[in-house]
């Protein structure tokens, strides 16, 4: 073959070390290998593309899942420069490709993605891929250069046709190598969430997202926001009763820092604030995030003072008051951000905090001075919310003395026997029947069971004071052992994995995302660490002769049918498992419940928020959004992955 006679030099030797030390420490650069690192190339890919959009060159990115879970990215900004590399005598696009770290230095655009795993670039993603195509339409010529086997230059740079002049743009097409990662099949649901969140975070920019492994699905879904994310704050808020209609939407720039903000309050009690710089969610907050928080804090109480809602007497109200039912998003351009802490989660940058503090603080101060209605509204909550958390202080210190022994905890939960976290796994199940089913069929030394009974209360609906209140909640925080609120202490977690365990409808769903809900709200930092998990009963049974089989969904039941002989596949029985509660103990256990044959889906923070998100219409008081919804997933409950 043509391609392999190619000469190596020096520098071909270089760089095949380089991406080998990738391939040797895969973590080292993009996390994980599991189904974190595999959605990771994605975004790597995506990165590049959206420098080039930051860059003001690009307004639409692709994705698209191929049918071999491949993946496919496109865009349409000036296509990577394909002339020759001064350094490395080969073209530029070559060099991004194969020379670690190369892609920074050649990027258009100022807002580069550096922090955290993110911006190791498009090397890594080559390093770690079975083969990937990079096609450039440049000048009214097409390009194109393929690699294979972990980043080998397969087919250098070259011609292979003429485009119009005014098309440009840059396709990348990748599969990650089945021998790198432990699984090689990409969630739409996954890439969907965060393309809609980049479509947010970057307004007028249009992203579409793909699966043609669904040959029904041929459009996919764009996002494209002109609004920006003012209309994130919209779509976290829509079903939700809000207190004013406007959103607040501030912003400013100085040194090359652009800050943004959008908020809204709603009447429910939770806050959902959500920062980014450089499009990356620093979920450990930062200087942009505390900036705006104190501002947010002074101008409410000055202001309440000013009009005498807050008496001399009363104390000034404090953060988590003013906090309540807030809905914000806090967006930071950054030329050279700085992350901090362990995940990189946090922005340290310290002149970012007066910029964020004066822009929100002269915006807001002026919002409230022009709404005077709204003012008392949102000042009037946030005093409910300062009684409430006087209250639930209360509350919580009861919840924190009373023990395992002095609830009736012991009538619902079956615990296991070891006593050892590190090795015990509670299961969390739904209904009397299914539990009572599980409870035969688990291993009582490592898993313990707790069935719910109804539905357990709402968290959105109620402020904590009522929360502590419930049955099925005392239960769970008494199970966990980790206690809430400033009393919470991971240590103290008696399980390594809490299991949900639900059927696969929409009652199923319904439970799910109550208890995903509670977990965020209350135990966020256990869903952090990766403990929450969902199980994934089977949906089908297949028998043929003295075998069963269960496979998760349709498309493993095609292939497991296709793998039969003819005359096997014909007389096999296929039934449709209607629910967990429809399993006896051993086929729960078989198919469900045991270590070394089940299916777990690992439940991140962005479940939780997908769930938030999709909370309003499935539980929410309007009936119209819920009808819509469950319609709409009827058919695809297996997909419903909340
Ligand atoms: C630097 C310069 C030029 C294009 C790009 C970077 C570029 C990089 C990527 C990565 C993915 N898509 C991209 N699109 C563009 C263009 C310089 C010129 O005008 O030739």
């Amino acid at each position: 073959m043509e391609e392999n006679n190619l000469h190596y030099n020096e520098n071909d030797i270089q760089v095949l070390e380089g991406l080998e030390a990738v391939r040797k420490r895969p973590g080292m650069y993009i996390g994980t290998t599991d189904v974190k690192g595999l959605h990771h190339l994605v975004w790597e890919i995506v990165d590049n593309a959206i420098d080039e959009a930051l860059a003001g060159f690009c307004n639409h990115i692709e994705v698209v899942i191929n049918k071999d879970n491949s993946i496919t990215v496109k865009d349409n900004g000036r296509g990577i420069p394909v002339g020759i590399h001064p350094k490395t005598g080969v073209s530029t696009v070559e060099t991004v490709y194969t020379v670690l770290h190369a892609g920074g230095k050649f990027g258009g655009g100022g807002y580069k993605v550096s922090g955290g795993l993110h911006g190791v670039g498009a090397s890594v993603v080559n390093a770690l891929s079975k083969w990937v195509t990079v096609t450039v339409y440049k000048d009214g010529k097409i390009y194109e250069t393929k690699f294979a086997n972990g980043g080998k230059t397969i087919q250098k740079l070259k011609e292979i046709g003429t485009c119009e002049l005014n098309r440009t743009g840059t396709t990348v097409s990748f599969k990650p190598d089945p021998e790198i990662f432990d699984t090689d099949i990409y969630d739409y649901e996954t890439l969907k969430v965060r393309i809609r969140e980049l479509a947010f975070l970057n307004k007028g920019l249009s992203l579409t997202i793909r699966d043609d492994r669904d040959m029904e699905d041929t459009t996919g879904e764009t996002f494209l926001y002109e609004g920006g994310i003012s209309e994130y704050v919209r779509f976290i808020n829509q079903g939700k009763t809000v207190l004013h209609d406007e959103i607040i939407h501030l912003n400013g720039e100085k040194d090359g820092i652009v800050f943004e903000v959008a908020m809204q309050y709603n009447s429910g009690y939770n806050e959902n604030i959500y920062s980014f710089v450089n499009n990356i969610n620093t979920h450990d907050g930062g200087t942009h995030e505390d900036g705006v928080k104190r501002a947010l804090v002074r101008v409410i109480n000055n202001y309440a003072r000013k009009n005498n809602i807050l008496k001399e007497k009363d104390e000034n109200l404090k953060e988590d008051d003013v906090k309540e039912g807030l809905t914000m998003i806090i967006s930071c351009k950054h030329p050279n951000p700085q992350f901090e802490g362990q995940t990189k989660g946090r922005l340290g940058n310290s002149e970012v905090k007066n910029l964020a503090d004066s822009v929100f603080s002269e915006g807001f101060e002026q919002f409230l001075l022009e709404n005077p209605d709204y003012a008392k509204i949102i000042i009037g909550k946030a005093i409910l919310a300062r009684d409430a958390r006087m209250a639930a202080k209360k509350a919580r210190e009861a919840t924190r003395k009373s023990d395992l022994a002095t609830t009736n905890f012991f009538g619902k939960l079956s615990d296991c026997k070891s006593k050892d976290p590190s090795v015990s796994e509670i299961f969390i199940v739904e209904g009397d029947s299914a539990g009572g089913s599980a409870k035969e069929g688990r291993d009582s030394m490592t898993q313990a069971i707790l069935p719910l009974r109804g539905k357990i209360l709402n968290v959105e609906k109620a402020r904590l004071d009522k929360a502590l209140g419930n049955e099925e909640i005392k239960t769970i925080i008494t199970a966990f052992g980790t206690g809430i609120g400033e009393y919470f202490d991971l240590s103290k977690l008696r399980y390594d994995k809490i299991i949900i365990m639900t059927d696969a409808d929409v009652d199923g769903a319904h439970i799910r995302v109550l208890l995903l809900t509670l977990f965020y709200r209350f135990f966020k930092p256990i869903v952090e660490a990766g403990h929450v998990y969902a199980a994934q009963p089977p949906l089908f049974r297949i028998m043929h002769g003295k075998t069963r089989k269960y496979v998760l969904d349709e498309q493993e039941k095609e292939e497991y049918l296709a793998s039969l002989p003819e005359n096997v596949r014909n007389r096999a029985e296929i039934a449709r498992m209607k629910g967990l509660g429809e399993m006896d103990a051993e086929e729960l256990n078989e198919t469900t419940m045991d270590i070394n044959k089940r299916v777990l889906r690992k439940i991140t923070v962005g479940d939780c928020i997908a769930a938030d998100a999709i909370f309003e219409k499935l539980m929410g008081d309007e009936v119209e959004p819920r009808r819509a919804f469950i319609e709409e997933n009827a058919i695809k409950v297996k997909n419903l992955d909340i």
